[in-house]
């Protein structure tokens, strides 16, 4: 057990703070050894809490106290505590204002918590629990202060000095010095405050609010990165005219501020008036952005933006809640870039991700309510579950209660609830009282956790032109869950008959039988029927349409009606999911062949499926690309009880390569039109998205059954590309082998990335994610390359989550290499950042359900890191609860 040992924070112990601050004014005197945080607060007692007797108590870590007063004297030794959590003042009258000075030390801070150095600038992270690394303060989201923050640093060095708000006043001083005063006018929890200090380069624009307002809106980034925020701001602008014309919200400062930091823990963070995002999430240009990066830019750009009302104005009142502001700007994020791409991908691109991630995180030790009861640590809390999984409840609710019904619920949350730390079920009430509906049933999803199943069984009879759909759901139990409750699960659905044409719905006996082309049933008990009438033929059910509901599906379609629905479902994510479907069971059945021995032989149902994708009309080049992919190894391995990992990953290789061999004239073709549809400039829109997303696909598939001179025509291939998604497809091509050409592609996309970390880490990612079969001598290779280095986050993921989460047959390699080698760097990074070395270690979560061998390897593992002596508290948190979770173990 380590001497970090925390115990575990309750949400049925939740109490109300027994004091307010009304003010707090934090002066920051910036030095290159030591920082000196400066804070007056104005304390009040709480009101509404009835008079306790233990003082005043401020969370405070790794602070070193210069001095305490209280209302202007020193506060004598006996009148306060201080230990490892923080500061007690005993004995304090009901209203005082509060003095201190500490000392930290940001070039120490490798946790990236607080106040730390990303290169040579100062910035903060503070959500959840950084600001006690900054300086005393009751450290909670339920307590809202209004903040003043002057910074005093050196003006050459540090000539840009930013913090939460408006500037107030600017000074130069003696001694080439600088100071700066901040005033933000809104309360916040101190999660939210946020300074800057830095020689950074600006790019502006301002956005006209629909009632008038100016705001300026200022993206700050190292110099070397000047001209790389256009993109940024864009999609800053989008998002504050989206939010305007959806729900009626308007940004509330006259300034808007992101500052791209290099060392960052994860995407970015939501400070009020005062954004830090990791670089990777502001800077952009074709030369090193991919369609992705340029999508997942306007993601977070846009997600962050919208926590200033969700989140910021209505905050949580403890971290149980935190999917009050996550789920639900996830949900808000989703729709609004559904509105800017094609709704269907930005759907598919959602749910495989919580398919593949956050179902994997509800089937194991980690597995954990959307509003958790408990936590060690509350870091390891930004999980799929509470971000995705909660996004899906919203999206449930929403589609329950309709648009206009979820408008008025949300409306009346903020008239509720602006500028207060509240709880879902305040969020829930405002929603029923909106709507006039009960949500008892629905609340469920919240409080428990584990992925349902829906096991759904049909009949038709053709006398009484009757078609039976029997829904029944179950959920496994899950840490400290043993017993389920039936959720309310909505399932879309609709009928098809033969011809491919949709059958009008009808449920006589309802009150309102005739339901339209598609409808919506809801399941709320252990299992339902619903009986439609005038089914003129025993039709193709398209269930769970748009994936209706985070659960698993089990219906058992044929092969052909499963090729059927890729052609005929007029929902574009069930022709998607078909896609994936018919896939799945062809790669699953393989690995049954190759496990018994038998030869492989590809179902020609899944090429000639291919084939008509491929050859039919490509108006959605970006959806053909994402059926044509075939699912992942984790998606595969989550479809089996005892995961046979080898077997997946032969599998899967062995479809891709005969598909690649089969379709070859299908597959050049339509890279060749792709190619040849290509413009000279680069440019980011869906629609050129897709078509880069289709022709690459169809070269990953041409590489797996390559042709004679393929390599050297992909080398120049390479040499002619004008985009890095193009020319990282190319790379990611080459990293999976082993010649000359590889060589060559890897040495001169080095050459050119070495001054660009956030291509370097392209660079990193590929190779370690590469299905390569000496990948773990590459890994060996790239964690002792003179640029690799774990003191940064983004190279970290590049190289050991890259490895760890994506690359299946070489983290599992049998004899337990790649276990040992992402062991020993999860015990180096916990002595320099334990939120990332947390997350790293979650990768050997679903140690229970693999074979024998590989069950004993990643446990030793998870032991040896649990022996270690000064774990951190997040690591310890994880490690426990993947060691000593019950879990029934895969039978092999
Ligand atoms: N709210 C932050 C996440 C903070 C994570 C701290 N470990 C970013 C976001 O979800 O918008
Ligand atoms: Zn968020």
């Amino acid at each position: 057990m380590s001497e970090t040992h925390r115990k575990a924070v309750w949400l049925k112990d939740y109490t109300p703070p027994a004091f307010v601050v009304d003010a707090a004014k934090i002066n920051f005197i910036l030095g290159e050894e030591v920082v000196e945080v400066h804070t007056e607060l104005q304390v009040r007692r709480n009101p509404a809490v009835s008079l306790g007797s233990g003082g005043f108590f401020l969370d405070g870590k790794d602070l070193a106290l210069r001095c305490l007063k209280m209302d202007g004297r020193r506060v004598a030794p006996h009148g306060f505590t201080v230990d490892q959590h923080g500061l007690r003042i005993h004995g304090v009258p009901d209203r005082f204002t509060l003095e201190t000075v500490v000392a930290i030390r940001p070039q120490d801070n490798t946790a990236l918590e607080g106040l730390y150095r990303s290169g040579a600038m100062f910035c903060t992270q503070c959500e959840p629990e950084g600001f006690r690394r900054i300086t005393f303060f009751p450290d909670r989201p339920d307590v809202l202060t209004r903040f003043t923050t002057t910074i005093t640093a050196d003006l050459d060095r540090y000539p840009v000095l930013l913090s939460n708000g408006n500037p107030v006043s600017t000074e130069t001083l003696p001694q080439g010095r600088h100071r700066v005063v901040w005033q933000d006018p809104f309360p916040k929890p101190s999660y939210l405050f946020a300074m800057v200090a830095g020689d950074l380069a600006v790019e502006e624009d301002f956005y006209v609010t629909r009632s008038g307002r100016q705001v300026q809106l200022r993206i700050y980034l190292e110099k070397h990165n000047r001209g790389r925020g256009k993109h940024a701001l864009g999609a800053l602008k989008k998002a504050m005219r989206w939010d305007e014309e959806v729900y009626g919200l308007e940004y509330d400062l006259d300034l808007y501020m992101i500052v791209a930091a290099d060392d960052f823990n994860m995407g970015a963070m939501e400070n009020k008036g005062l954004n830090i995002f990791n670089s990777k999430y502001v800077l952009a240009d074709s030369d090193m952005a991919t369609d992705a990066d340029f999508q997942a830019i306007e993601e977070v750009v846009a997600h962050e933006y919208f926590h200033n009302w969700t989140g910021n104005r209505v905050t949580c009142r403890d971290w149980f809640q935190l999917s009050l502001k996550e789920g639900l700007t996830v949900f808000r994020d989703q729709e609004f870039s559904a509105d800017l791409v094609a709704m269907s991908l930005k759907r598919i691109h959602d749910v495989r991700l919580l398919r593949t991630v956050q179902f994997a995180e509800d089937s194991g030790p980690l597995a954990h309510p959307v509003r958790p009861e408990s936590y060690q640590e509350i870091n390891n809390f930004y999980t799929a579950t509470v971000y995705e999984k909660g996004a899906e409840i919203v999206r449930m609710l929403r589609n329950l209660i309709g648009a206009r019904g979820f408008r008025r619920g949300l409306d009346l949350y903020f008239e509720r609830y602006d500028g207060q730390a509240v709880t879902i079920e305040d969020f829930l009430r405002s929603m029923e009282d909106a709507a006039n509906i009960d949500l008892s049933q629905f609340r469920l999803w919240y409080s428990q956790s584990g992925t349902p199943k829906v096991v759904v069984s049909d009949s038709y009879d053709a006398n009484r032109r009757e078609y039976s759909l029997t829904l029944r759901q179950q959920c496994q139990p899950t840490p400290g869950q043993p017993e389920k409750r039936p959720l309310h699960i909505p399932v879309a659905l609709a009928l098809f008959d033969n011809t491919g044409g949709q059958i009008p719905l009808c449920l006589p006996g309802a009150p309102d039988p005739d339901l339209g082309p598609s409808t919506v049933v809801s399941l709320c008990q252990k299992e339902q029927t619903f009986r439609f009438g005038n089914v003129p033929c025993r039709p193709v059910p398209s269930l769970l349409r748009g994936f209706s509901a985070p659960v698993r599906l089990d219906y058992d379609y044929s092969d052909a009606d499963l090729r059927f629905l890729m052609v005929h479902d007029s929902d574009a994510f069930n022709r998607w999911d078909a896609a994936q479907k018919l896939a799945c069971r062809i790669i699953l059945r393989c690995v049954d062949q190759l496990r018994t021995g038998a030869d492989f032989a590809l179902d020609p149902i899944l090429s000639q499926a291919f084939t008509e994708v491929l050859d039919g009309d490509l108006g959605d080049k970006g959806l053909a690309a994402q059926m044509l992919m075939l699912p992942s190894e984790n998606f595969l391995a989550e479809q089996q009880d005892c995961i046979d990992i080898d077997a997946i990953c032969q599998a899967r290789q062995k479809v891709r390569q005969a598909l690649g061999g089969q379709l070859r004239e299908a597959l050049l073709a339509r890279w060749q039109f792709c190619q040849g549809e290509d413009a000279v400039a680069f440019n980011f829109s869906p629609e050129d998205a897709g078509r880069r997303a289709l022709k690459n696909t169809c070269l990953g598939y041409l590489a797996a059954q390559p042709c004679s001179d393929f390599w050297s025509w992909l080398a120049d291939l390479y040499g002619q590309t004008s985009n890095m998604t193009d020319r990282l497809a190319i790379l990611a091509i080459f990293a999976e082998r082993e010649s000359p050409e590889s060589q060559a592609v890897l040495a001169s996309f080095y050459d050119q990335s070495r001054h660009n970390s956030l291509v370097l880490d392209k660079w990193f990612a590929a190779q370690a994610a590469a299905r390569n079969p000496s990948i773990i001598e590459k890994m060996r290779l790239l964690l002792s390359h003179r640029d690799f280095t774990l003191r940064n986050p983004n190279r970290v993921r590049s190289v050991l989550h890259s490895f760890a989460r994506g690359n299946p047959g070489g983290f599992h390699a049998a004899n337990g290499e790649g276990y040992h080698l992402v062991g020993e760097q999860v015990i180096q990074l916990d002595r320099i950042n334990p939120q990332v070395a947390a997350s790293l270690a979650g990768a050997f979560s679903a140690w229970q359900r693999y074979d024998r061998r590989r069950r004993l390897l990643m446990k030793a593992q998870l032991e040896n890191i649990a022996a270690q002596q000064c774990l951190s508290s997040d690591l310890e948190e994880i490690v426990h609860r993947c060691l000593h979770q019950d879990m029934t173990p895969a039978q092999d």
